[in-house]
C-alpha cells in the first residue's frame, strides 16, 4: 500500500518523543542557569581584574583567587555546551508553535519568542567564542574581550526574561512523572544522565588549571611541559624578543622627574625574595611556579615613589596587545609582587620573560608582563 505524505509545517504535537518534554527541558534549563550564573559572575571578576582603573578593584589576595575563578569560568562555559544541545533538542518542537488566536496573548507570545531568539543567539555566541578562545584559536576580526563582555549582558538580560516567563511552567514540569513503561530506548532519566555526564566531561576537558588534570584537558592547548614546568603562551620569538636584544638590558624606573637605570647585574645584586604564585591565563589554564626576584615595592623605593602608586609596567616587546600592563597600588605594594629573574631555582628562560618579568598574586595572566624594561609611576 502506498501512503501519501502530506507536506506541511509540523506542529508541536507531531513530536511525540517523551524526551522532548518540559520535564527534560526544565531540568536541563535549571542546570544551564547554574552554569550561566557561574560564568557570568566569574566573567565580571575577570573583566574588573583587567580594567586599569575599575570602580570595584579586585584585591591582590587570595593569591589563587583568579586561578579558581577563571578556571570555573571556562569549566562552567564548557559544561554548558552539551547542556544547550540537549535543551535545544528537547524544546525544538516549540519552534513550530502557532501564535495564539487571542489578541491579548499575542504581544506576550511575541515578546517571549524574541527573548528566546536573543538568548539562543547570545548564548551560542558566548559558548562558541569562549571555547575557541580557551583553545587559543582566534578566527575572527572583532576584539574578543569587549565583545564577549557586552554579549554577556545581553545573554543575562534575555535569560532573566526567559526565567521570569517560564518559572511557573518549569516548576510544574519538574514534578511530572517519567513514563518509563512506554518502552522508549532512552528514558528521560537516561537522557538527563547523558547530559550531566557529557557536561562533566566537557568541564574536565578544559579544566587545565586543576593540578593533575592538565593531561586530560584535551581542549586546553597548553601542555604544561613548557620550560621550567610552566606553559608558555606567547613565545619570545612570537613577541620579537631575541637573546641579542636582551644582551644590553637596562631596567628604567621612573617617578616624576626621577629616573633610575639598572643593569641586570645591578638588579641581581638587590635583595630578592621568593614567592610561589600561579600564572592563571584568561584561557582557563593555570600553573604554579616558584619565582624569585626583587619586590616591585623595593624598586619603587629607589625613586622614592609614594605608597599606593599606580605603576605602568612596560615590556621590551614593540608590538602586540600585552606588552604593557597597569599595576594598581595595592598590587605594587604587595610583598609578593616581584620583578622575577628566576623560576624554579634557575634564571628565567627567554620564553618566560628573561631577563625579568612581572609576577603578582591574584592577577590575570595577560597582565603578568614579560621582558619588563620599564616601571613608571603614573601621575
Ligand atoms: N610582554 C608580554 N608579556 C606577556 C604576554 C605577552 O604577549 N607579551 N602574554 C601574557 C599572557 S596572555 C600570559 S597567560 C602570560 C604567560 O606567561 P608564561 O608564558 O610565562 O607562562 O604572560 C603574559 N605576559
Ligand atoms: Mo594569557
Amino acid at each position: 500500500m502506498v501512503s501519501r505524505t502530506v507536506r506541511r509545517v509540523p506542529a508541536p504535537e507531531d513530536f511525540t518523543s517523551p524526551l522532548r518534554r518540559p520535564a527534560v527541558s526544565a531540568r536541563v534549563g535549571a542546570w544551564l542557569g547554574g552554569c550561566f550564573a557561574i560564568a557570568f559572575v566569574t566573567g565580571l571578576i575577570s573583566h574588573y581584574a583587567q580594567l586599569p582603573d575599575p570602580v570595584l578593584p579586585v584585591p591582590p589576595a587570595p593569591a589563587w583567587g583568579y586561578r579558581v575563578s577563571q578556571g570555573l569560568h571556562v569549566a562552567s562555559g564548557s559544561a554548558a555546551i552539551p547542556l544547550v544541545l540537549v535543551k535545544l533538542y528537547a524544546v525544538y518542537p516549540r519552534l513550530f508553535a502557532r501564535p495564539p488566536r487571542a489578541r491579548g496573548e499575542l504581544l506576550r507570545h511575541a515578546l517571549e519568542r524574541v527573548s528566546i531568539a536573543v538568548l539562543v543567539g547570545a548564548a551560542t555566541f558566548q559558548l562558541g567564542s569562549g571555547l575557541a578562545n580557551a583553545a587559543g584559536w582566534y578566527p575572527w576580526a572583532f576584539r574578543f574581550v569587549p565583545t564577549h563582555y557586552a554579549m554577556a549582558w545581553i545573554a543575562v538580560g534575555a535569560l532573566a526574561v526567559h526565567v521570569a516567563v517560564k518559572l511557573p511552567a518549569a516548576r510544574a514540569a519538574v514534578a511530572e512523572a517519567d513514563p518509563r513503561d512506554r518502552g522508549e530506548a532512552l528514558s528521560r532519566a537516561g537522557l538527563l544522565r547523558v547530559a550531566l555526564t557529557t557536561a562533566g566531561l566537557a568541564a574536565v576537558a578544559t579544566a587545565a588549571g586543576v593540578p593533575g588534570l592538565r593531561r586530560v584537558a584535551l581542549f586546553a592547548p597548553r601542555s604544561g611541559d613548557g620550560p621550567q614546568g610552566v606553559p608558555v603562551n606567547r613565545t619570545a620569538a612570537a613577541a620579537g624578543i631575541t637573546a641579542a636584544a636582551i644582551a644590553g638590558y637596562r631596567l628604567e624606573i621612573a617617578y616624576a622627574e626621577r629616573r633610575v637605570r639598572l643593569s641586570l647585574a645591578d638588579l641581581l645584586a638587590l635583595p630578592s625574595r621568593q614567592a610561589r604564585l600561579p600564572i592563571a591565563c584568561v584561557e582557563g589554564w593555570s600553573a604554579s611556579g616558584t619565582w624569585q626576584g626583587v619586590p616591585v615595592r623595593a624598586l619603587l623605593d629607589l625613586v622614592a615613589a609614594p605608597r599606593d602608586s599606580t605603576v605602568r609596567v612596560s615590556s621590551m616587546q614593540r608590538f602586540g596587545g600585552y606588552r604593557e600592563s597597569t599595576l594598581p597600588g595595592p598590587y605594587a605594594d604587595h610583598p609578593d609582587t616581584l620583578l622575577a629573574t628566576h623560576l624554579a631555582g634557575e634564571p628565567l628562560s627567554l620564553d618566560h620573560g628573561a631577563p625579568a618579568r612581572l609576577i603578582a598574586p591574584n592577577r590575570p595572566g595577560v597582565l603578568q608582563t614579560k621582558w619588563v624594561s620599564r616601571l613608571e609611576v603614573l601621575p
